[in-house]
């Protein structure tokens, strides 16, 4: 039995990718010396992995940026507006990622969506007609030399053919109807010369990644899994074919006459399809590896389930046909615990980042090998010890909590009024103008603010002098918006460092890690907050600040909260517990501050959930299984105020299509969305669908430095309203402002005040 890892964080221990690739945007470091740091952290994943034993060690699964866009940047997938500006290879990656505007240069960044039902977001290619696929280069099979130069033979990993072009879009250009999946057989002669490549340089087995396996939509490409496979099998080292965050279901079907040397199945987000997928495998030579590991939480796994799992495997196919592994890349989970000094003893015993999840996966290879040594045997007793540690912890329940939670009734979850007369009410409460302009939230976090709060974490200064240092943020970026004259200010969040982390340290029920980063996009990572008990609001959080911000300012100060369903999403939740149970009382906190805001004299409140969608889950049948918790506990969150209170909530994407009913139900009296990217088609959608609520389509990508003209919002607006009714439009950027400069931000807000003054006249 082999033990195998799926992928691996790509920051480095210290971060040093991340900080290297920042250096190399800001011109401090050069090409080569960002190749050296990258060479580098891939040296340490690699022998990490090996020396906890890992049979099976990942190459080709790092990354600059992201995983998707190193596939189109080597099969030549570049629009065209990134080409003809004399860049490097290396800048026309990042220009893609990220936008790029320098010297004559202005590109905005290719559009990015969340990859499945994660926090980590993807660069999303284009196709078209035009598309002229070709090998540039060979990333796993260079990252496969690399380490063989070291001494440590890897599997090479590389994103599926299918699945590289279902997550793909259509190329603005391209022809009405064009269908990414149209292109196979154009792409198919490209991952041979790939995959035959590998082979020629000795490599046995490659992982290739088909995710898109575990979604409803695979069925529709039975048969070009079929052809591609087909075609590649013969010519390639051997395949296994990785899914990944679901089960196969029905898909199965084909999936398993597939001609591959073995299937990789995720038994942690789909542990009962084990035995049929078993049963489909056994008339066939394939070897199945069991993801047991979990690659999207942190809990340790309980290594005598995993036994029992790989068993029931053996018992069928035979030892060496099965592989241990993690369920999928451990890319959602933070390097290592052995970096971690502030958990207390009994904490880290409950956890497993990338690290020691390799450990388990090669400890359970051992048991299962029958090559059980001293060191195996202890480590699986110590497993076996903290398992039933956690297990008697988690027996401690908040009864408080707990009885609140059953004693929520349906009256609870809706305003007094419809959005028709609250309107009414609100306007006269907040005085607006027509075509309010606003901001999502947060507002630059410079050095200077974050040098403040690690200051205040080593005690360098102290709470009262750090409060001060807020305030006097807080009143400079109220300053600001009232110069520039925005007309419903917000605080600017100086003193969050992250909006679910922030709200995690607030409540009880959270632990923190200290190099817990996990990768969101490019080089922008979280730390999410661990759930570890019952969840409640000790005092209030975010009233001190919104005050202060609404007593320096005569015009309206929006309150912000992040919501129940992204603060859970964003969290790693505990496993004891359901997901529903744990949002509820997540919705009680939030209730009681959203209440306390408005107590405050604070007059609109956000209550941000950008995760809402990504929590859906991929298969349709099971989202009504969700969406019957979370909406209902935003609503939990947001319904406990008078009808002059306006509610705000943001979400980060612009794919409506699936959920908009749902949109809908959440009755915000604003809400604000990402549109920038996607131009009009979304809000169609909204048209179609008679949203009646006030919404402010982002009209401006703030995820790129590149500053909008004021000429682009206006005709942004103006598409907008050939779409909109003019009483419900809101005119704000398509996200927070956290990771901007202050240059940019000072000059495309002020673009778009002006064009939203421009819009005041026109459509008077
Ligand atoms: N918080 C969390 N998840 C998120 C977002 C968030 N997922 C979606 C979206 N927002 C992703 N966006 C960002 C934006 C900025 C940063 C991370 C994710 C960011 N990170 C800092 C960095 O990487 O340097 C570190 C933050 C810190 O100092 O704590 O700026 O907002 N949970
Ligand atoms: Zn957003």
């Amino acid at each position: 039995v082999a033990s195998s890892v799926l992928g691996f964080p790509r920051i480095g221990g210290n971060r040093e990718v991340k900080k290297a690739v920042e250096a190399y945007w800001a011109g401090k470091i050069s090409a080569d010396e960002l190749t050296k740091a990258a060479a580098d952290v891939r040296k340490t994943s690699w022998t990490n992995l090996k020396e906890r034993g890992v049979d099976l060690i990942p190459s080709g699964d790092f990354s600059l940026y992201d995983h998707v866009l190193d596939h189109s940047a080597a099969f030549n997938v570049i629009p065209k507006r990134y080409s003809g500006h004399n860049l490097s290879a290396l800048d026309v990656y990042f220009a893609m990622g990220r936008g790029r505007q320098a010297a004559g240069v202005d590109v905005p960044a290719c559009e990015m969506k969340k990859w499945f039902d994660s926090n980590y977001h993807f660069v999303v290619p284009e196709f078209s007609d035009e598309t002229d696929f070709q090998l540039k280069f060979n990333k796993a099979l260079e990252e496969y030399n690399e380490a063989k130069a070291l001494g440590i033979v890897t599997r090479p990993v590389v994103l599926g053919p299918v699945s590289f072009l279902a997550l793909g879009k259509a190329a603005k250009e391209a022809k009405p109807g064009f269908q990414p999946i149209s292109l196979l057989p154009k792409l198919i002669p490209v991952y041979k010369r790939l995959l035959a490549d590998l082979k020629a340089a000795g490599v046995e087995s490659v992982q290739v990644d088909e995710p898109v396996l575990v979604l409803d939509q695979a069925a529709y490409y039975e048969k070009q899994y079929a052809q591609a496979y087909s075609e590649l099998v013969p010519v390639s080292p051997k395949i296994v074919l990785a899914t990944y965050y679901g089960r196969l279901g029905s898909n199965l079907s084909f999936v398993a006459k597939l001609p591959v040397a073995g299937l990789h199945i995720d038994l942690d987000r789909a542990p009962k399809q084990l035995d049929e997928v078993v049963a489909a495998l056994k008339p066939t030579a394939q070897v199945l590896s069991l993801g047991v590991v979990s690659g999207r939480n942190i809990w340790k796994a309980d290594l005598d389930a995993g036994i029992v799992l790989g068993q029931k495997a053996i018992s069928v196919l035979g030892a060496d046909r099965v592989i241990i592994a993690t369920s999928s890349s451990l890319l959602h989970t933070p390097v290592t615990l052995a970096s971690e000094n502030k958990l207390t003893a009994d904490q880290k015993d409950w956890f497993s980042f990338a690290l020691e999840k390799a450990e388990e996966v090669a400890v359970l290879a051992a048991v299962l090998s029958d090559s059980q040594d001293a060191k195996v045997s202890s480590a699986l007793a110590a497993n076996k010890a903290s398992i039933a540690k956690r297990r008697d912890f988690e027996r401690t329940s908040d009864d408080a909590v707990r009885k609140r939670v059953a004693s929520i009734t349906p009256d609870m979850l809706e305003r007094k009024s419809p959005f028709a007369v609250r309107k009414q009410l609100q306007e006269k409460n907040l005085g607006l103008p027509k075509f309010p302009t606003t901001t999502i939230g947060s507002f630059p976090q410079t050095a200077e603010i974050r040098a403040a709060r690690a200051k205040l974490n080593k005690k360098q200064i102290g709470e009262a002098e750090y409060e001060e240092f807020i305030k006097k943020e807080i009143e400079y970026v109220v300053r600001f918006q009232e110069r520039i004259g925005l007309d419903l200010l917000v605080h600017g969040e100086p003193e969050r460092n992250d909006m679910v982390q922030y709200f995690g340290e607030q409540f009880q029920g959270f632990v923190f890690t200290q190099n817990g980063w996990v990768q969101s996009y490019g080089s922008r990572y979280v730390r999410p907050p661990i759930i570890v008990s019952d969840v409640s609001r000790p005092h209030p959080v975010t009233v001190k600040w919104s005050s202060y911000a609404q007593s320096v300012t005569s015009k309206p100060m929006k309150g912000m909260l992040t919501g129940p369903v992204t603060i859970l999403n964003w969290s790693f939740p505990r496993a004891d517990i359901s997901r529903e149970l744990q949002c509820m009382q997540l919705a009680l906190a939030l209730r009681d501050e959203v209440v306390d805001l408005e107590k405050a004299g604070i007059k609109a409140v956000q209550v941000d959930e950008p995760a809402l969608r990504e929590g859906l889950p991929l298969r349709k049948a099971d989202w009504d299984s969700y969406l019957k918790w979370a909406l209902p506990s935003f609503k939990l969150s947001t319904a406990g105020v008078t009808d002059s209170l306006q509610t705000h909530s943001h979400f980060c994407y612009s794919d409506f299509d699936d959920i908009f009913p749902s949109i809908q139900a959440l009755d915000a009296d604003v809400i604000s969305i990402e549109a920038s990217k996607s131009d009009m088609k979304l809000l169609t959608t909204f048209k179609q669908y008679g949203y009646s609520n006030q919404i402010g389509p982002g009209v401006y990508d703030i995820h790129s430095p590149r500053v909008p003209g004021e000429q682009e919002i206006k005709d942004r607006i103006a598409s907008m309203l050939e779409i909109l009714p003019e009483e419900l439009l809101v005119i704000n950027p398509d996200c927070g402002l956290k990771t901007r400069g202050w240059k940019e931000t000072e000059a495309s807000l002020v673009n778009l005040v002006n064009a939203a003054r421009w819009a005041r006249q026109t459509y008077a």
